[in-house]
């Protein structure tokens, strides 16, 4: 038999070695997705109430396991021919023991209550002219609509990346095509549902310029890992011009190879799901208008950014040669490779010369 017994200083040892290993992942630059740094209001207020709750829980903890272990020694049985004394209904025991732990759900109740209130109103709703935005869950991609920047009746349509001014209230109108996603951006707060058929609101405020990581936090199907966003919170001057440059058509060009690509994006049954001007909104794929402007492609998927942390040219057009080629193998199961006619008919596969002309069409939509 495999002899499982640790000897004192072993233990002592692997604990060494646990702690270490635990504190190597706490040094760790890269938390992108990090609820410990709370950029905003919204995530600020979910993070107090997570130390509100963690202190009750460490409370509980604590009292228990000192009442346990001082039990376990003062009652202990102290030879063998001698039976410990029973205790059988001890009314002072459980009135205490009702009476301490109905306490602290009230110390955790109240705070969670104002935080859902909190997370809910916000402080600056549409009516009272603050900025709204649509975010619309699709299987496995985030669309976001923003109100024209000269005509309040229209709209832009973009996707996987949602730009919002510094220091300012967002409302955001939540809504999805198909399943329950959740909408999340852990640094700066979140996490509401996607419902289909009912739609939901919430509010967000990023206080400080940056890029933050984004992400779908309700299990949706088979790449619900994959399905990501960003969100990118820049002072009111960028976020006004970006905008602005959202709502212009999209790029024109002579250029022989890229017209072939637009001929080959019309003739394969891409602009069937895709849209390629701003304010076309409800398709089947994400809208494709400033689709080389963006910071990712398929949905936060492939990275757009070279070191200098700008969008760079040849980086998109490798990344979109490689979803065109096999987008399945990018984002398994999704709906592109799965009902294009070009990925699910062989006869109507894309040649290597469709494929280039498209990536030279495509990344120049900037
Ligand atoms: C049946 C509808 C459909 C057709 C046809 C289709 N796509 Fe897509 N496409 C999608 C969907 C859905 C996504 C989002 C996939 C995801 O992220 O899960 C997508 C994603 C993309 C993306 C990434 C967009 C982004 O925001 O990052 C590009 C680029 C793209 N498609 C190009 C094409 C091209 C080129 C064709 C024609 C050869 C094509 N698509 C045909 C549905 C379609
Ligand atoms: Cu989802």
């Amino acid at each position: 038999m495999v002899n499982l017994r640790l000897r004192p200083n072993k233990i002592v040892s692997l604990a060494l070695m646990m702690a270490f290993a635990a504190l190597m992942f706490g040094c760790n630059q890269s938390h992108p997705q990090s609820t410990f740094e709370a950029l905003g209001p919204v995530a600020q207020s979910q993070l107090n109430l997570f130390w509100v709750i963690f202190a009750a829980g460490m409370l509980v903890f604590v009292l228990v396991e000192a009442l346990l272990i001082y039990a376990v020694i003062k009652y202990r049985r102290r030879s063998d021919d001698e039976m410990p004394h029973q205790t059988h209904g001890n009314n002072t025991l459980e009135v205490t023991w009702t009476v301490i732990p109905t306490g602290l759900l009230v110390l955790v109740i109240i705070p969670t209550i104002f935080t859902i209130f909190d997370n809910t109103n916000s402080p600056l709703p549409p009516e009272e002219g603050g900025l709204v935005v649509d975010a619309v869950g699709h299987q496995w991609w985030f669309e976001f609509r923003y109100p024209h920047p000269q005509n309040a009746e229209e709209e832009i349509v973009f996707a996987n990346e949602l730009h919002v001014p510094v220091g300012e209230v967002i409302n955001i109108r939540l809504s999805s095509v198909d399943v329950i996603h959740s909408f999340w951006v852990p640094k700066i707060g979140g996490k509401v549902d996607m419902v289909p058929g009912n739609d939901n609101t919430m509010w967000l405020q990023a206080d400080t310029p940056g890029y933050y990581y984004a992400q779908c936090a309700e299990f949706c199907g088979v790449s619900h890992a994959l399905m990501r966003f960003r969100v990118i919170a820049e002072p009111r001057e960028d976020f006004d011009a970006w905008l602005l440059e959202q709502a212009s058509p999209a790029f024109e060009s002579q250029d022989p190879l890229i017209a072939a690509g637009k001929d080959v994006f019309q003739q394969a049954g891409c602009a069937g799901c895709h849209a390629t001007d701003p304010d076309s909104k409800g398709r089947v794929g994400p809208n494709l208008t400033h689709l080389a402007s963006r910071t990712t492609l398929a949905g936060g998927v492939f990275e757009n950014r070279d070191e200098f942390d700008r969008v760079n040219s040849s980086i998109v057009q490798k990344n979109l040669r490689e979803w065109l080629e096999d987008p399945d193998k990018a984002k398994p199961g999704n709906i592109m490779s799965r009902q294009a006619a070009v990925y699910t008919d062989p006869t109507k596969k894309l040649s290597e010369p469709d494929i280039s002309a498209l990536v030279a069409y495509l990344s120049n939509l900037k």
